[in-house]
């Protein structure tokens, strides 16, 4: 059984997520029980949640769609955990065979006691997950499976720029896409405003940051644009209201705005939103933040906007 709530709460009333407990890490040179190879594992994600959508979007751009084969869960989430069934934009799963993603996670250690989260992937040789820990699977995407990319593939975590998009991701991670989650979940008033206070200072920084710069570190897309980028995407669909992130929206920064449709504007982007599944996952989720259960019809948003950053390339 698992709670409407992605992790605990402290007794201070703030929001704490679980740790990972899978993390096997795949590798180029077989030197992990994981090597990288082509057609032997498969994604689980949601198109709703913001951890999975990274790896969505970097196997899109790296091109390893024949490589990584993908599976869709259902985007309304019940107690019995993520479900893999026919729908718009998902289907059953017809690789792993799994009605709910529990199975997966089961069948790897049936003593597991944790959530069933996305993204996940599974072995298809060995039959059992090798990871769930999110921040690997793009970098392992980025690093080990260079043999499956696509010819010109973005070097989206080069080694010169690897500390400055490291201490960059560790800051929005903290204060914009955990952030949200923290103002969201939090049990009391405190809590909540400090979480909001902090991810609205960070949003003003980044906006000044992209004012003169079309992206986060080092003139090209990397890690770091498609990490805040799921968080944007959803921002003013859902964190808005259903989080209560509401000092601002993202229209009300321009150069956040523009940038966020700069990137959106990019196949790989933009057929990997999914707004509709956004939407319902997160209004009929939590039934304990939104207990009517309806979906908001808004906001209506120009994402085809012309953006005109080039200017800053
Ligand atoms: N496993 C990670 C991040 C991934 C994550 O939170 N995924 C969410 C969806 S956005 C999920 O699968 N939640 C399922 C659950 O909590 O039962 C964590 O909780 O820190």
């Amino acid at each position: 059984m698992t709670s409407q709530f992605p992790a605990e709460t402290s007794a201070s009333g703030a929001f704490v997520r679980q740790p990972y407990t899978f993390r096997g890490r795949f590798s180029r040179d077989g030197s992990t029980p994981f090597p990288a190879e082509a057609g032997r594992y498969r994604l689980y994600v949601s198109l709703a949640c913001p951890w999975a959508h990274r790896a969505v979007i970097v196997r899109e751009l790296l091109g390893l769609q024949d490589a990584i084969s993908l599976a869709v869960v259902d985007p309304v989430r019940d107690e019995r955990g993520w479900a893999l069934r026919p729908g718009d934009g998902h289907g059953p799963d017809t690789v792993g065979g799994f009605q709910f993603l529990s199975e997966a996670y089961l069948r790897s250690d049936p003593n597991y006691q944790g959530r069933y989260t996305v993204p996940c992937i599974w072995d298809t040789q060995t039959g059992q997950l090798v990871t769930n820990n999110y921040p690997d699977i793009t970098l392992d995407f980025e690093t080990e499976f260079t043999a499956f990319q696509r010819p010109g593939a973005p070097d989206l975590y080069p080694e010169a720029l690897r500390p400055e998009i490291d201490a960059l991701n560790a800051v929005i991670y903290e204060e914009v896409n955990n952030g949200v989650y923290r103002a969201g979940f939090a049990a009391n008033q405190a809590r909540y405003d400090e979480a909001v206070t902090t991810l609205f200072a960070r949003l003003d920084a980044l906006e000044q940051h992209l004012a003169t710069r079309r992206y986060l570190v080092g003139g090209q897309l990397t890690e770091a644009d498609i990490r805040l980028f799921t968080t944007l995407v959803r921002f003013d669909a859902v964190y808005v209201g259903h989080f209560k992130c509401n000092l601002r929206r993202l229209v009300d920064y321009p150069n956040l705005w523009g940038y966020a449709r700069d990137l959106y504007q990019r196949p790989a982007f933009r057929e990997t939103v999914n707004f509709d599944h956004i939407k319902r996952h997160y209004y009929l989720t939590h039934p304990k933040l939104d207990p009517t259960g309806i979906v908001p019809l808004g906001p209506l948003t120009d994402w085809d906007a012309p953006h005109q950053r080039e200017r800053l390339a």
